[in-house]
């Protein structure tokens, strides 16, 4: 009855809210009254309810992610609809939903082929931080805000394109089911789509945080029999063993480095190594953990704008295969709906990755905890 009221209230309106801003890179996000636009043609405006903070946040405040600057981040998000645009189908004012950093059009060449789901609506490869018809919902003190893969969650209301948004179980609990519009499947579709784990296999996996842990979790559902865990802060590890990981490694502490160390534990090298942090080089790491004649190195950490990857062919040459996913693989409207359900009858479980929650107006402390690697994933309440 709220939600419906509110709809009557605000739709067609202009809402005020908070919304965290990031005015530039490397400072602290800024609690501010904005106004969010009502959703034109083909959007819908959401009531967000909880919100992780995930990596790729913390990258963009640190200016490794070139995107424009002001900007509401913030991409894994669940909430309500409170408003549509014209011609919106799919979703209706109540609903509880989930948006996504990547869209799904289910129009354009990749979104009706079976492989494929990275959309050609996206605006994650050259950011321009608007919506599709080249304007911004967000203003702030006069001033024309950004928004974030289309997303932009830290704030209490936004406005996202029909296309990246889905209704979820109406029994799925917002403040832990938020996680999935990206940990959850960037890290469960690496293992399960992309890389393709098999019982008994030796896995590696980069970096311990949100996405990382995932990747463990997921690594165990597939019967890996042993699970190597990358990290330089080892306050991560024990949370790291309690969810799979067999061995740990500090790269920082080791007298080799940590690709020599993993083939001497392994043999000849994993057959399956992830690297979830985003910096080339733990890519070039994890590619050379894995076996020459037949591993499968999944990069999904996003390295800084610009940067090269650089190593020598013959690394390749015996048959490594190195490869990426964004969204694991999944196609965002048709698969993640699935992933959720799942979770609500119990067939699947993600809690472990939420070890933090905070009320939104303490969005700084989150990011304090991600950076110190305090946290797997910190979920911020919008609505206490
Ligand atoms: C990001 C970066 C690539 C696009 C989707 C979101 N992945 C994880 O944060
Ligand atoms: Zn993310």
């Amino acid at each position: 009855m709220e939600q419906a009221s509110l709809a009557t209230k605000t739709s067609g309106n202009v809402i005020r809210c908070r919304a965290a801003v990031a005015w530039t890179t490397n400072a602290p996000l800024s609690i501010e009254e904005v106004e969010v636009d009502p959703p034109k043609a083909g959007e819908v405006r959401v009531k967000i309810i909880a919100s992780g903070i995930c990596g790729t946040d913390n990258h963009t405040i640190e200016g490794k992610m070139k995107t424009p600057f002001p900007v509401i981040l913030g991409h894994e998000g669940a909430g309500v609809v409170e408003s549509i645009g014209p011609g919106v189908t799919t979703v209706k004012p109540g609903d509880k939903v989930l948006m996504f950093p990547l869209p799904e059009c289910r129009e354009c060449f990749y979104c009706l082929h079976p492989e494929g789901n990275f959309c050609e609506k996206e605006d994650i490869i050259s950011p321009t931080g608007l919506m599709l018809d080249g304007t911004s919902r967000f203003t702030c003190r006069g001033k024309k805000i950004y928004n974030i893969m289309g997303t932009s969650t830290f704030t209490e209301y936004t406005v996202v394109h029909e296309i990246a948004v889905v209704k979820i179980d109406a029994a799925a609990p917002m403040d832990t089911v938020c996680i999935m519009s990206c940990a959850v499947p960037t890290g469960f579709g690496a293992v399960f789509n992309t890389a393709q784990v098999t019982p008994g296999s030796s896995c590696v996996v980069f970096g311990l945080g949100g996405i990382g842990s995932a990747i463990v979790m997921a690594c165990k559902a597939s019967g890996a029999c042993r699970i190597i865990g990358v990290d330089i802060n080892e306050e991560k590890f024990p949370r790291a063993r309690a969810l799979g990981v067999t061995d740990c490694l500090n790269p920082n502490k080791l007298k080799k480095p940590v690709q020599e160390v993993v083939k001497e534990m392994t043999g000849v090298g994993v057959d399956f190594a992830f690297e979830a942090i985003g910096l080339i080089e733990t890519m070039v790491a994890a590619l050379k953990s894995c076996n020459r004649s037949y591993g499968v190195c999944v990069i999904m950490g996003v390295a800084p704008t610009g940067s090269q990857l650089s190593f020598d062919p013959l690394v390749l040459l015996p048959g490594r295969t190195l490869k990426s996913s964004v969204l694991g693989g999944y196609k965002t409207r048709d698969d993640i709906p699935k992933l959720v359900t799942d979770y609500v009858q119990k067939k699947i479980n993600i809690d472990p990755l939420i070890t933090h929650r905070l009320p939104f107006p303490k969005i700084n402390e989150g990011f304090r905890l991600l950076r110190e690697g305090k946290c797997i994933r910190c979920v911020l309440s919008m609505r206490p």
